[in-house]
């Protein structure tokens, strides 16, 4: 089974990854990881970091000539912000004369985090719980997405809303889904050319003047994205284990991205609201052949994949860092005053929709192993035949 670790701190030298139970012969190469790092930091609405970074891989470990060997994966992503922060984020030294951070953004894991370590400054906190770290989760989880690919099964994902700028009618989408249901990158492809991942070019522009318009009175912005995924085959996951229904994994995988407080597994919310008969998705016959006319169940049925597309959406809420600060208590002088203001994005929903491909695919990869299970993408192909 394949699993990844993160380190790194959001200004310190580099972000590190170790992806391991990767099967041997999976071609991969650092192109294509940073073409997903690429897709990662775009997007209409982020802040003075992404002009600074131009994330790209090295890989350390466990492949050779362009394919993977078995072994652990090892792989850095260097901070190009480290450069203006090696005195603040120093390995060496006491720290003597560096300032302390003492007032804790609402929102942020900074008042919990220095409660739990037992921190005097936030900056302990701050550098670890940052979004920062979603880069190297792309670069690991871009290794298994392209283990899915050997299958056929595709990833794509787009954003459905920002702010009030939302995405009410669903036909055309629902159209080009259907239309790329076989290969649904396409999808993302299609997202990609958006500065907001947003497919209804009248949403694309309201969300982008939302964002101007935040971005002015000094606000953030959360927003909807949704995760597809084609090519699945029936009876990945179980209905047999809670901790291993694939529903739940897949929430877990969603939900563990920053910022991310609400998903859904196809229409969940709305399908809460009406009648069964009204939800289900009917078993008919056509041409000898088992389908489904619709799939308002998103693809799992019991915690198992049914053969149809996998949907998955989340909610991101807006940023916690605010140009025009909420209040907050000072943690040296115990007074209400105003959170302090660094530099922030001021929405990554775009981002958010990138990073949800990623998390879902070591998630289904496993799930595929699982069934399929070997030691070299040969003989797990075998296996799946
Ligand atoms: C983040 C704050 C900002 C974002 C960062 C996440 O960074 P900084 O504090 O350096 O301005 O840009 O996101 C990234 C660096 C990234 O690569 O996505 C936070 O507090 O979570």
């Amino acid at each position: 089974m394949i699993r990844y670790y993160t380190a790194g701190e959001s200004h310190g030298q580099a972000l590190v990854g170790i992806v391991e139970g990767v099967p041997a012969g999976l071609p991969i190469s650092s192109d294509y990881i940073n073409y997903q790092l690429w897709r990662r930091q775009q997007g209409y609405g982020r802040g003075g970091r992404m002009r600074i970074e131009a994330d790209k891989v090295e890989i350390l470990s466990g492949v050779r000539f362009g394919k993977t060997l078995g072994s652990p994966i090892a792989l850095l992503v260097r901070n190009k912000d480290w450069q203006n922060w090696t005195e603040k984020m120093s390995v060496e030294g006491s720290g003597k004369g560096i300032e302390k951070i003492t007032l804790p953004r609402p929102g942020h894991a900074d008042y919990v985090g220095v409660v739990k370590y037992g921190f005097d400054d936030i900056r302990n906190v701050i550098d670890r719980a940052s979004a920062r770290e979603t880069a190297m989760r792309v670069a690991c989880c871009a290794i298994t997405k392209r283990l899915l690919e050997e299958f056929g099964i595709h990833i794509g994902s787009h954003v459905l809303s920002i702010g009030s700028a939302e995405t009410k009618n669903r036909n055309a989408i629902d159209r080009l889904v259907k239309k790329y249901s076989n290969e649904i990158s396409k999808i993302s492809a299609l997202a990609d050319n958006s500065e907001v991942r947003i497919l209804d070019s009248t949403v694309e522009a309201k969300a982008i003047a939302e964002i101007k318009s935040c971005k002015k009175k000094g606000d953030t912005l959360g927003g909807i994205f949704e995760v597809l995924v084609s090519g699945l085959p029936i009876g990945l996951g179980s209905y047999v284990h809670y901790d291993r229904k694939l529903d739940g994994q897949l929430a877990q995988a969603i939900m563990s991205i920053h910022a991310v407080k609400g998903v859904e597994i196809g229409d969940g919310f709305e399908n809460a609201r009406k009648f069964g008969s009204q939800v289900h998705d009917e078993i008919i016959s056509k041409n000898g052949k088992i389908i489904r006319p619709t799939n308002r169940a998103g693809g799992l049925e019991g915690g198992v994949t049914n053969g149809e597309l996998l949907v998955i959406r989340g909610a991101m809420k807006p940023i916690s860092t605010l140009a025009n600060p909420l209040r907050t208590v000072d943690l040296k002088t115990k007074k209400t005053t105003q959170s302090r203001y660094e530099r922030s994005d001021v929405c990554a929903v775009p981002a958010c929709s990138v990073i949800g491909e990623a998390v879902v695919a070591p998630v289904l990869a496993n799930a595929l192993l699982e069934k399929f299970g070997g030691d070299s993408i040969q003989e797990i192909k075998k296996r799946y035949k």
